[in-house]
């Protein structure tokens, strides 16, 4: 267990309004919370630049009728089984399938497969997002 230490911070007092109105809307109960949240995320964002271990989840839409793109994504992900946690089907309409792919491994590698799999044809739509199990968050 680490130390919970209280710091404080100079802002401009116009910032801090700014500040202030964003976390409200967000939902922050205070300032401290918000803030830990932004740390975090700045953490995470170098994980993912210095190339570390990271969690990431490939969220797509795809065409159900694309031929061979089933058997593609099937292909992709058993190339790339050590970083392929779980993966989830949903059959959104008659035409469009939506599927989350949990990866790990070093956010490179995992950029990289999702890279692959966002650019087949028949992939209309997607996004990754990175996080990490990384100390300190
Ligand atoms: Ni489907």
């Amino acid at each position: 267990m680490s130390t919970l230490i209280r710091t404080g911070i100079s802002l401009d007092s116009e910032l801090l309004r700014r500040f202030d109105r964003v976390i409200h809307k967000k939902g922050y109960k205070n300032r401290s919370e918000a803030i830990r949240d932004l740390v975090r995320d700045y953490s995470v964002a170098e994980d993912v630049e210095e190339n570390r271990e990271v969690v990431g989840t490939l969220t797509m839409v795809y065409d159900h009728h694309q031929p061979k793109l089933a058997e593609q994504l099937i292909e992709a992900q058993h190339h790339a089984q050590d970083m392929v946690l779980a993966a989830t089907h949903v059959h959104l309409d008659h035409h469009n399938c939506l599927e989350v792919i949990i990866m790990k491994g070093l956010s490179s590698e995992v950029r990289r497969l999702a890279d692959r799999i966002l650019s087949l044809r028949g992939v209309k739509h997607g996004k990754l997002v990175l996080t990490t199990q990384g100390k300190g968050l």
